[in-house]
């Protein structure tokens, strides 16, 4: 088979997984590639299209983690692959600060454009979230002439060294790579199923807590921004309660604070909606996007008000590849493929039948704490029966099992306990049932 054959949607299993010439190559890559890189699946990739992951054995594996959330419209999807290959034969780089080209531009247009607010927004590229996240930070400090950055629980923004301080897991993200940056200030996230306080009243107790933290022991006159993820990813797929982000961000407007979604992993039809915020009627100052943005090709960027966006000096702002013209081609197939495919309906359709399956499960067996998320962004949380306590053993006995029964499944959560669902779109309804199936047979066998 070549690439240009269709890789038909359907699971396969040619032979056990690992197979062979997986386990050969794996013992290629342990000989070869840093120690420090994790592995999710010990397969290697052949080809992947839509939410299939041929192995180089010939195994067809249902993909629903999507390469972390970025593959949103499917692997190689048929307009980012065409636009990508005229773009590539068109020409590489020039630098966009050195000869600027329309596809950066248009990617900024469309933003400005798809992003909440009908305030005037600007917007810049950049090649990675966690690249993404420092320059809405540097920006925010700029224009507001502060240093503080007040972050949350459980947040993860990345692996640079800004990023890594703005991040709140210690073990695998931080644990000896300090010296962390300085006026990083963590605040209590609500995260209901864990709250101990009255569950009716999460959104403003916490809120009250969170303000009263920041005046007592920051100075609100002290903050240039605000980060929050509006679906918590890495730490779990928490959703902030409703009524809590819009009362953060009032508290930063009143306050001069630049409020920053960070929409990296929520972000591009994800949840439902083009950004989670929208799920609150949010317009927040500041969103950065990446992942879904380019249908698998490194982009990221960050768009906010334009007054904010201009407030840098000319030459404060870039990078080589920022905005790459390749990738900036597939942004904008990408953005056409969730346009016309109605992929942000296609998002909320595929979280119902999540949300269906799984809460059954949970009815069936008690080691399922909580069902969450929003849209086709939705997670467990295994404890142990009866308890909230943190079940991370039987978490991975289930990842492992949808494994050998090619189903790819990501984990998540500070507690390392989170089984979180984040399947291209494009999946279809027998395709993500057959997957639901083989997680409900992994749960039979504890
Ligand atoms: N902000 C909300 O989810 C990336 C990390 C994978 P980069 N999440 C996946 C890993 O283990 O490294 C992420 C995110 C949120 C920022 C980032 C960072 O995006 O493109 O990985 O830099």
């Amino acid at each position: 088979m070549t690439s240009k054959d269709p890789l038909p949607q359907s699971r396969h299993l040619a032979t056990e997984i690992p197979g062979p010439a997986s386990t050969a190559a794996m013992q290629r890559r342990k000989e070869a590639v840093s120690g420090g890189l994790g592995t999710a699946m010990p397969v290697i990739v052949a080809r992947a299209q839509g939410a299939i992951i041929e192995d180089i054995d010939g195994n067809r594996i249902i993909d629903l983690g999507a390469g972390i959330g970025v593959v949103t419209i499917g692997n190689s999807a048929p307009r980012v692959v065409k636009a990508v290959q005229e773009a590539v034969a068109t020409f590489t780089h020039t630098n966009f600060t050195t000869v600027p080209y329309m596809g950066y531009i248009e990617v900024c247009e469309a933003l400005n454009k798809l992003t909440p607010g009908t305030f005037k927004k600007k917007s810049i590229l950049q090649n990675s979230g966690a690249e993404a996240v420092e320059n809405a930070i540097k920006i925010a400090r700029h224009y507001t002439k502060r240093s503080a950055v007040v972050v949350f629980e459980h947040a993860y923004h990345g692996r640079t060294n800004l990023t890594m301080a703005l991040t709140a897991k210690n073990l695998p993200y931080k644990d000896g790579f300090g010296p962390f940056a300085s006026e990083i200030y963590r605040m209590p996230m609500p995260y209901s199923y864990r709250w101990v306080g009255n569950p009716e009243t999460i959104a403003e107790d916490a809120l009250e807590m969170v303000i009263h933290k920041i005046e007592k022991e920051v100075g609100a006159h002290n903050v240039a921004a605000i980060l929050i993820e509006p679906v918590i990813g890495e730490g779990g797929f928490i959703v902030p309660p409703t009524g809590f982000m819009p009362g953060l961000q009032k508290f930063a407007t009143e306050n001069k604070i630049v409020f920053i979604a960070d929409e990296v992993q929520s972000g591009f039809a994800r949840t439902g909606k083009m950004f989670a915020v929208e799920h609150e009627n949010m317009e927040p100052d500041m969103i950065v996007s990446a992942k879904g943005i380019a249908g698998g090709l490194p982009l990221a960027a960050v768009t906010g008000r334009a007054e904010i966006m201009d407030s840098s000096h000319v030459g404060g702002l870039g990078g080589t590849y920022g905005g790459n013209p390749i990738a900036c081609a597939a942004a904008l197939a990408a953005i056409e493929t969730i346009q016309e495919d109605k992929l942000i309906e296609r998002a909320e359709h595929i979280g119902k039948i999540l949300f269906e399956s799984l809460n059954a499960l949970k009815a069936k067996y008690p080691i399922i704490g909580e069902v969450r998320g929003r849209g086709a962004m939705v997670a467990i949380e295994l404890v142990h029966a009866g308890t909230k306590d943190p079940n991370p053993e039987a978490m991975g006995k289930v990842i492992k099992y949808c494994q050998s029964k090619g189903v790819l499944i990501l984990t998540a959560g500070t507690y390392g306990n989170v089984i979180r669902f984040l399947p291209p779109v494009v999946i279809s309804d027998d395709l993500l049932k057959d997957a639901l199936g083989v997680l409900a047979e992994g749960f039979a066998t504890l």
